[in-house]
């Protein structure tokens, strides 16, 4: 890629000077009036400053005769140079060259992709794609990159369908390792669903591992006035079943201390009533690192999940990570958590809401 700044008298004058040093794929990045000194300072002329870029892979650059297009009235003349072009966004630039030549509002885009904690590979391919958008030259302004850069953050996530689906099934059950926030969240859910929708709920703990466990989602279930049954075996889970066949809802609560056995996803497997209707959600803490969250991904990935929750949002000063995980699972985000305060501290949120909290 080679990137340029063009001083000329006139708007038309650069645009010569570009299309012969750079050629008819040129593209206006930036433009603007300045006062051009001469005679030691001493006058000021009135000159147009130009930035524009050529990306060499272009498949249409074609060398240009140097005096073609000369002699031509200025509307075709800055015809010749193309703008902003929605159908080359598959391109990638590498921009780490040029970066002091960037206009401001292009600069900010890259300071907030850098904060927001995206790859280095995902912020080149995002400013490459905002370079190729249909952002005219003359739009290039803070405003219109900040909102066409969330649209093309928004673009890369699972679809909307994918996110706000509430609580639905019957049975409801929570994945994740310990610590994620898995009971927790449970309870969240749980008095939600039964505060909000008056809806008959009952909660199964299937995380005997730990006496803890058992105990923290028993005080809950106190508070919520609910039915709690513990189950050690397939047998327990299906009498479990039976006993709340009038219940609305059924909130089930996991282990997470063997997620990386085997055993204990083929345990997962047999107690927990797939068959049934049923609502899955893979709990990870959005504080965690992108290869951890991956990691846990892999080891659930014979648990048909619907959709994540991330907790500890409060706990973290950038998305990043969830975002590079949600565009490559393609797997939606039913909620967010940000605290400890059971049950007001859960959120569910659309792509775009997601984006705007990416960039914050
Ligand atoms: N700051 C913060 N802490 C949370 C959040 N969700 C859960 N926690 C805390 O994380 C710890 C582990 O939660 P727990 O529900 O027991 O996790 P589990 O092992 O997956 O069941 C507890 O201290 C929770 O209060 C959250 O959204 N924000
Ligand atoms: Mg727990």
């Amino acid at each position: 890629m080679k990137i340029k700044k063009f001083t000329a008298a006139s708007m038309q004058e650069a645009a010569k000077q570009i299309k012969k040093e750079l050629g008819n794929d040129a593209v206006i990045l930036n433009s603007k009036q300045v006062k051009k000194r001469k005679w030691l300072g001493l006058r000021a002329e009135q000159a147009v400053e130009v930035i524009a870029v050529l990306d060499r892979e272009s498949r249409g650059a074609k060398k240009i005769p140097p005096h073609a297009g000369e002699g031509k009235k200025k509307a075709e003349m800055t015809d010749t140079v193309q703008t902003f072009q929605p159908q080359q966004q598959a391109r990638k630039f590498d921009l780490s060259h040029y970066k002091e030549v960037l206009p401001e509002p292009l600069k900010k885009a890259e300071r907030l992709l850098d904060r927001a904690g995206l790859t280095d590979q995902m912020q080149k391919t995002v400013l490459s794609e905002l370079l190729h958008s249909s952002i005219a030259a003359g739009d290039l302004t803070e405003e219109n990159v900040t909102f066409k850069l969330q649209e093309l953050l928004a673009e890369k996530l699972p679809s909307k369908d994918r996110w706000q689906e509430g609580i639905q099934s019957k049975y409801v059950v929570l994945f994740g390792s310990t610590g994620a926030g898995k009971t927790t969240t449970l309870a969240k859910l749980a008095a939600s669903t039964m505060l909000e929708e008056h809806k008959k709920i009952a909660f199964i703990s299937t995380d005997t591992y730990r006496i803890a466990a058992v105990e923290q989602l028993k005080t809950y279930a106190e508070l919520l006035q609910a039915p709690l049954e513990v189950c050690y075996s397939k047998e327990e889970c299906l009498e479990a079943q039976t006993k709340f066949a009038e219940y609305d809802h059924v909130f089930i609560d996991t282990a997470g201390r063997n997620f990386k056995e085997e055993q204990y996803i083929t345990e997962l497997q047999e107690m927990i009533p797939f068959e049934s209707g049923l609502q899955s959600f893979l709990v990870l803490s959005a504080s965690a690192k992108y290869e951890d969250m991956k990691q846990v991904l892999s080891r659930f990935s014979d648990i048909p999940v619907n959709q994540f929750i991330f907790t500890k949002t409060d706990e973290t000063a950038s998305l990043g990570s969830v975002y590079q995980v949600l565009t490559e699972s393609m797997i939606g985000a039913a909620f967010l958590t940000n605290g400890q305060n059971v049950p007001e501290d859960i959120l569910s949120v659309s792509p775009k809401d997601f984006v705007r909290m990416l960039m914050e």
